[in-house]
């Protein structure tokens, strides 16, 4: 289908005609480049010499790389043995002479590296893409076409990249019944009941997809696990999806249930300590090895949230994760065990319980198990201070869980661009070099990159926003979180503007005044979900289980950290969470400077001001605003931006095809609309708990508290 339409461009009227598209392809569109650059870029590569034969995942790179040509410059250069002027080589030394005798300086890349780079040939300048292996050559080849989808000039090309970190996950909390929990996109893309006879093509399009920004690994099944993905039936079916991927570089991992001794083994017990249990586990890691070789390893949800684990026999995190990695040390695979706990018999303030487990546990966890721990000490709330436990674990691998399908942002409809999110966290200074100061590299980053504490094995983890809707991610503007997430796990250096940029120029256009814009909007909009719905460190007040829309006067569940009262604490004096050393203490758990930074109400960031502090009404504010001011100001202004991005969006029409103009022009709508009503129903909640007037020309909730209390969601998406 094709959408014409009249568009005023450099003053003539010129019909614009743009194919509709329905954002399956991604990023990896290849849409036919302007004429300029096409002719550019025909001239730069005139020939391609690309080991005929090879490994799948070499075929993989020259499909890719054919694929991409064709699209963007209309033909395919021809093939050549020898290198000449214009020549594109591809391949390692190994399977090409010809990179072989360039003598690249290849070491430095490791075994995922590439480096892309202009040479001088005895028949001509040509340009090479050269790596240890061929994985690597995939993944320069994304790199290559990425330039010219973003019409990057060749003249002095001269690349070298290689990924910070060893393990860059997709973890999808997909059931075994396609039911994804916090999934916004459709069903799970695992077709359990078909596979592993049938294997749908789209698998082979999330590989590509993954590879093309570096993810080398997929945790396929829902941390909440069922132990029926260890039975054999299941193994055999991961084994196939194993079999697709494994071209990609991506390897398979599974979310293990603690109990599966008991549950699918037949045993009594589950004890780490038990021998006929270690020796299950053994067993059942060999199994898995024999069907999937390169098995990356399991993810452990345990003792947390009514998940089993060692507690349930008097062991601890450490007994666990130490049993399975022994399991799988033979074969190399790790253990990521999740510091995501939290207890309802615990009365410590839920911020505190992970750091107040696993601190104490330092050292003690084997060199084949990483702690992996999310951003924010909560639950991947719109804005939180980052997990205390970074930089406090020094004898111990710890990688970061990010979460990228939006469950406290919005779902699928609202335009979140996470990349500023994953900035912030990768950026936050832990304060934990050895100088015991700030502001000396010992940033997030640095301490899962392995560079802080000299981990031997780092990783990073994204919580999938992937489903089986035809745009993969629920919207168009999703798949921008996707690639970020990939993008920065191989750099967590690259600035969120730039990744967003790029994205859009490959997505939709790379034409400056729409790119422009878009960027903008999207580099604002996390800031403006924090505003309409948590402002200044407040958290956690959105609805009950589903997690949709606001609902800060739920105060009647069983578990007292189940309730957004416990999280807001407003009263009729004041609102917020005293986390200092005069309230639950949790400032102590930071390095020393920023426990003085976090604990001190003038100097703490206002973002983090209820987070971590208790107060009064009318606290002046840095604007001369008082707090509950202040607090209805933030509300308004996150309102604002969204309108801002509708605006945006509309006129932006001309240079998006008509389909996915729609979707997210409809989207925007649907976010007005929720925004107002978070706005709404927080104020006039907040109004009714201080007794406060609404500030000077601030506008009326357009309904009264009751009609917010009274809305239920009982098919709450993702739930
Ligand atoms: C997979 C939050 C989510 C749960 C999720 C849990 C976790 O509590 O709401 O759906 O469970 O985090 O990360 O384990």
């Amino acid at each position: 289908m094709r959408a014409c339409r009249t568009a005023l461009l450099l003053a003539l009227v010129i019909p614009q005609c743009l194919r509709a598209e329905d954002g399956y392809e991604l990023w990896l569109r290849y849409r036919p480049l302007e004429a300029e650059w096409r002719s550019t870029y025909r001239e730069a590569v005139r020939s391609l010499v690309v080991p005929q034969s090879g490994s799948p995942t070499l075929r993989a790179a020259r499909g890719e790389l054919l694929r991409g040509l064709e699209g963007l410059l209309g033909a395919v250069p021809a093939s050549a043995r020898e290198a000449g002027e214009g020549a594109l080589l591809l391949g390692t030394p190994e399977t090409s002479a010809r990179i072989a005798d360039l003598k690249l300086p290849l070491k430095p890349l490791g075994e995922e590296g590439y480096l892309i780079r202009r040479v001088d040939t005895d028949r001509g300048a040509a340009i090479v893409i050269a790596a240890n292996s061929d994985i690597g050559v995939l993944y320069g080849t994304f790199h290559f076409l990425r330039l010219l989808q973003t019409r990057t000039a060749l003249a002095n090309l001269d690349i070298v990249s290689r990924p910070r970190i060893q393990l860059r996950l997709l973890n999808h909390w997909d059931n075994l019944d396609r039911s994804v929990e916090r999934g916004y996109a459709g069903q799970s893309l695992w077709d359990w009941w078909r596979l592993p006879d049938y294997l749908d093509p789209r698998y082979t399009d999330y590989a590509r997809a993954n590879a093309s920004i570096g993810i080398n690994g997929t945790v396929l099944n829902n941390v909440n696990a069922s132990a029926d993905s260890l039975t054999s039936r299941y193994i055999a079916k991961a084994a196939a999806l194993a079999d697709v991927f494994r071209p990609y570089g991506i390897r398979v991992y599974l979310s293990a249930r603690f109990s599966a001794p008991v549950e699918i083994g037949g045993l009594d017990t589950a004890d780490p300590l038990e021998p006929a249990v270690r020796a299950w586990w053994k067993a059942k890691a060999a199994e898995i090895h024999a069907a999937i070789p390169d098995f990356g390893g399991f993810l452990v949800k345990a003792n947390s949230e009514g998940q089993p684990g060692p507690q349930d026999y008097g062991r601890s995190h450490a007994d666990g994760a130490n049993m399975l990695a022994e399991a799988l040390r033979p074969y190399g695979g790790a253990v990521m065990w999740r510091a995501f706990v939290y207890s309802d018999t615990n009365p410590e303030d839920r911020a505190k319980q992970a750091y107040s487990e696993f601190k104490p546990l330092d050292g003690r966890f084997a060199d084949n198990v990483i702690l992996q721990v999310k951003n924010g000490p909560i639950d991947f709330q719109p804005r939180e201070p980052f997990h205390p436990l970074f930089g406090a674990m020094p004898a111990t691998n710890l990688m970061l869980e990010l979460q990228i399908t939006k469950e406290y942002l919005g779902f699928d409809t609202h335009l979140v661009y996470l990349g500023t999110l994953f900035e912030e966290v990768l950026d936050a200074d832990t304060c934990a070099g050895s100088s015991g100061r700030c502001g000396e590299g010992a940033v997030v980053a640095s301490v899962i990159d392995g560079s802080l504490h000299g981990y031997r094995r780092t990783g990073i983890a994204g919580v999938a926003n992937i489903g089986t809707d035809r745009d993969w991610s629920g919207s168009i503007f999703n798949q921008a979180n996707w690639y970020a997430f990939g993008r920065l796990a191989w750099n967590p250096d690259l600035s969120a503007r730039s990744i967003a940029e790029e994205w859009l120029r490959m997505t939709f256009t790379a034409n400056k005044r729409f790119v422009a814009p878009a960027a903008g909007m999207m580099l604002r909009s996390r800031q403006a979900a924090v505003d309409y719905m948590t402002p200044l460190g407040l958290a956690h007040l959105m609805g009950t289980d589903h997690h949709y829309g606001p609902a800060p006067w739920v105060d009647h569940l069983a578990r007292p950290e189940w309730n957004p009262v416990y999280y807001h604490r407003a009263d009729r004096e004041g609102i917020g969470f005293d986390r200092t050393a005069e309230g639950t203490g949790a400032v102590s758990q930071y390095a020393p400077p920023l426990a003085r930074r976090f604990g001190n109400r003038n100097a703490v960031p206002e973002d983090y001001l209820l987070w971590f502090h208790h107060l009064p009404w009318d606290y002046p504010m840095a604007s001369g605003r008082d707090l509950w001011a202040e607090l209805v100001h933030r509300y308004d202004r996150g309102v604002a931006e969204v309108r801002a991005m509708a605006e945006t969006w509309a006129g932006l029409e001309s240079f998006v095809d008509a389909e996915r103009f729609y979707k997210t022009a409809r989207f925007l709508e649907i976010q007005k609309r929720e925004a107002r009503w978070w706005r709404d129903a927080s104020i006039a909640y907040f109004r009714a708990v201080s007794g406060r007037p609404l500030p000077a020309g601030a506008r009326e909730p357009a309904r009264p508290l009751e009609a917010y209390r009274a809305l239920q969601f009982p098919r709450g998406a993702g739930n």
